[in-house]
């Protein structure tokens, strides 16, 4: 037979958006590579994908379900049917109903796929119909998203290529060297044509080469904000014409800046003084300026409301809506799929309460009342390894009352803690339509092999929950390509973007362009907010409880490390996407060991030495990293990546240590908060050896 050529997207939580060419030869698939014609991808793929196929066909897929057998956690399997896995989740879930009601389910799913059907549908309907309770999703850019849909009323953002036009770029904590790869090149060129880069990042990352740095203090990007456009306005080289055009609130914005002296501004980023000021001339004098930034800023307990002063600087200086210019944070907001289409609330009980998805552990252990959760489903996600305070999450995960059930390709941290493994498919088992979050096309997902096992698609398993809860609806048992026409065609009815947009020339073009003006977002000063302006002052926001303008920051500083602390900043590795990819063994030898970036100052004053094993604490957990001294972090602060498992690095990872205190805005987890001790690890400290006692005696029945 002739090889097959198969379209795909790359499922990944990444703003890019892969176009890939799957080869198929007699049901196998040979080769995976960049669709050529794709033009954000333009051939090729990034080192974490690029070996995908090595993923798809790895040796520890999931290829059936299992049933736990002993101990919670205790690493004993038996593999069972699909018939005797949905048989046991309808009589758990049915016993939990009639006692607590289905609000005692808890579905979890975040971002192991994009896709409208496999995510977005797939976390909808089925526990909607269920009257489960809901996931506040607010683990990523919850703030941001907040601040930015409240002041410029939507996300929208310019293509990558625009930035050819800039001649400032102020890359403000954002890292696209390794969490936007396609953007890279374009930033590359404008350099090469001269444009000024201006990196903020408490880390010295690669996408700082050529570039100025300016290693803030974590957290405190709306005090760098304010200072700066103090400075600005002082200096005259703000827009008056433009404000007074365009922007709501400027007045009382321009009070506030009264409060942002420069010295005090240096003394509480920890930037010098005249940085800032170089800085604020630059970005006052150089036009079109590009402020670039992702969600590295908004995890931290300010993470809205520095935001927020981050989005003052483009409207001082009039540059939203001019090409090269403004402020690019993500273009989700172009595609909103139609939410009937997608919940089908209108033929479900009314929405079940709302549990956020940071403070999984405390709700597990008595956080969440009436009813308590006695079922956790988790899918597409990887809360031991991935979400805010892991220690608690895994605490949570073995109550002996929890009926949880867990949806992967892998065994992962989450999956080890299991009473059910069911086996999920990879993108080349399944069918999907993805948007992205950095560019503006759609991209089709052809199903290009069988699914290996028994695997099925969380689409598919939805199906066959609602088949088992005798839920006979048939939006709940469409195929994949019926729920996205149906998605497609609802969304399409409203939004002129879709103009073009059909479902058949996405399945035989593989990626579709929305249909977007040639001109820059917010072009002519006209912004989708409630005023159709520019909002400093937000009504919306001063409803959810905000002060109507920015600039008033809490002061509040995670307490569970003690007077020696140093903040943890945990980014994204340039190795793995979140924890997805993390268990490759090709991808593992590149990320070495784990590590954590200390700088000399901070590893001289503790005796540490380059390439020594060390132990992070704090009240929350311990985790064991091996040192690379370098002044590439600020002093004060210690950075390590995201995304390692915990099972297979001796059994902790950073987010033992990280915080579940809620950020200042819509929930949002305030990862880089977090604050740690730091020592050299040659010694066990107490917690760990009365901690691994416990380990010891459980593992052998014979000590007790
Ligand atoms: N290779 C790779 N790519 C990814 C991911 C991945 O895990 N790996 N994850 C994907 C996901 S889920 C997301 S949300 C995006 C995230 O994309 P980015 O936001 O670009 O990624 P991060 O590394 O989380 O954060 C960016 C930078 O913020 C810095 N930072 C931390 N705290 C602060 C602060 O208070 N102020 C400032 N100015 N900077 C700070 C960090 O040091 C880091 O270098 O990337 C996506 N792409
Ligand atoms: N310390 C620290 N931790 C962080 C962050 C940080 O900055 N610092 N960033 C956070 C951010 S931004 C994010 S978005 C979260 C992401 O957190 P999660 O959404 O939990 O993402 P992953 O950890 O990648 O886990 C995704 C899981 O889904 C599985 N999967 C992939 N495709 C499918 C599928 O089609 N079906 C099913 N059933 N499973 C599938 C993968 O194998 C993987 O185990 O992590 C957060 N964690
Ligand atoms: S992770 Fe990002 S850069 Fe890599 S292939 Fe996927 S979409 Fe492209
Ligand atoms: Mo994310």
């Amino acid at each position: 037979m002739t090889p097959l050529k198969i379209r795909g997207a790359c499922p990944h939580d990444c703003p890019d958006t892969c176009g890939v060419v799957t080869t198929v030869e007699n049901g196998t698939a040979v080769d995976f590579r960049g669709d050529p014609d794709n033009p954000v991808t333009r051939g090729w793929l990034c080192a974490k994908v690029r070996p995908y196929l090595d993923h798809v066909y790895h040796p520890d897929r999931l290829l059936h379900p299992m049933a736990r057998v002993g101990a919670k956690g205790g690493g004993r399997w038996r593999r069972v049917s699909w018939d005797e896995a949905l048989e046991t989740i309808r009589s758990r879930w049915q016993a939990i109903i009639a006692k607590f009601g289905a609000e005692a389910i808890l579905p979890y799913s975040y971002s192991g796929t994009l896709g409208m059907v496999q995510m977005v549908v797939s976390s909808g309907r089925f526990w909607n119909r269920l009257g489960a309770s809901t996931l506040d999703r607010a683990i990523c850019g919850a703030a941001a998203e907040t601040a930015v849909e409240a002041m410029i009323g939507k996300r929208c953002s310019a293509p990558y290529a625009d930035v050819i036009h800039s001649k400032l770029v102020i890359l403000w904590g954002h890292n696209p060297h390794s969490t936007a790869p396609h953007f890279m090149p374009w930033l590359r060129h404008a350099q090469r044509l001269g444009c000024r880069v201006v990196v903020i990042d408490p880390r010295r990352t690669p996408s700082a080469n050529g570039a100025t740095h300016l290693a803030l203090r974590p957290g405190t990007d709306g005090v760098l904000a304010m200072g700066l456009a103090r400075l600005l306005v002082e200096a005259g080289r703000h827009d008056e014409a433009w404000l007074s055009a365009h922007a709501l609130g400027w007045p009382g914005f321009r009070e506030r800046l009264a409060d942002f002296p420069l010295d005090r501004v240096s003394e509480q980023t920890g930037v010098p003084a005249d940085q800032i000021a170089d800085l604020a001339r630059l970005y006052g004098d150089t036009r079109p300026g590009l402020i670039k930034m992702a969600d590295g800023v908004n995890r931290n307990f300010n993470g809205g409301e520095n935001v927020r002063a981050l989005l003052a600087l483009p409207a001082l200086t009039g540059q939203y809506g001019t090409r090269g210019g403004g402020l690019s944070y993500s273009t989700s907001g172009y595609v909103q799929w139609n939410a009937e289409a997608v919940h089908k609330r209108s033929q479900c009980p009314p929405p079940g309460r709302s549990i956020n998805m940071n403070r999984l552990g405390a709700a597990l252990l008595g956080e969440a009342t009436d009813p308590p959760i006695q079922s956790l489903f988790v899918f597409g996600a990887n809360p031991a390894t991935s979400t805010v305070n892991a220690g608690r999450v895994v605490e949570g995960m073995k109550r002996e009352d929890l009926f949880t059930v867990v949806h992967d390709l892998f065994m992962t941290d989450t999956a080890d803690l299991a009473d059910l493994v069911l086996p999920a498919t990879s993108q080349l088992e399944q069918t999907d339509l993805h948007k992205a979050y950095g560019t503006t096309q759609l991209t089709y997902n052809t199903q290009a092999i069988a699914p290996l096992g028994e695997s099925k698609s969380n689409w598919e398993l939805m199906g066959l929950l609602a088949r088992a809860m005798g839920f006979d609806e048939p939006w709940l048992h469409q195929s994949a390509d019926e729920v996205i026409d149906e998605v497609l065609a609802a969304t399409a009815r409203d939004d002129p973007h879709f103009e073009g947009v059909t479902a058949a020339r996405l399945r035989a073009e593989g990626h579709v362009a929305l249909s977007i003006p040639d001109q820059p977002p917010f072009a002519g000063g006209r912004f989708p907010t409630a005023s159709g302006k520019f909002e400093f002052h937000s009504e919306r926001l001063a409803r959810m409880g905000h002060d109507p303008l920015p600039g008033r920051f809490r002061d509040l500083v995670d307490d569970a490390a003690g007077d020696d602390a140093l903040t943890l900043v945990t980014g994204a590795s340039h190795h793995f996407v979140s924890s997805s990819l993390a268990s490759q063994a090709n991808l593992l030898k590149n990320a070495g060991t784990p590590f954590v970036e200390i700088h000399p100052d901070d590893a001289r004053k503790r005796g540490i030495a380059d390439g020594d094993e060390v132990v992070l604490g704090n009240a929350r957990g311990e985790c064991r990293l091996r040192a690379v001294v370098t002044d590439a972090v600020r002093p004060g602060v210690v950075g390590s990546p995201k995304g390692r498992w915990a099972n297979l690095s001796g059994g902790r990872n950073v987010n033992w240590l990280t915080t579940d205190t809620l950020a200042d805005m819509a929930g949002q987890a305030s990862y880089h908060s977090s604050r740690v001790w730091v020592r050299r690890g040659d010694r066990r400290t107490a917690g760990e050896v009365s901690r691994l006692a416990k380990e010891i005696f459980i593992a052998s029945p014979s000590c007790g």
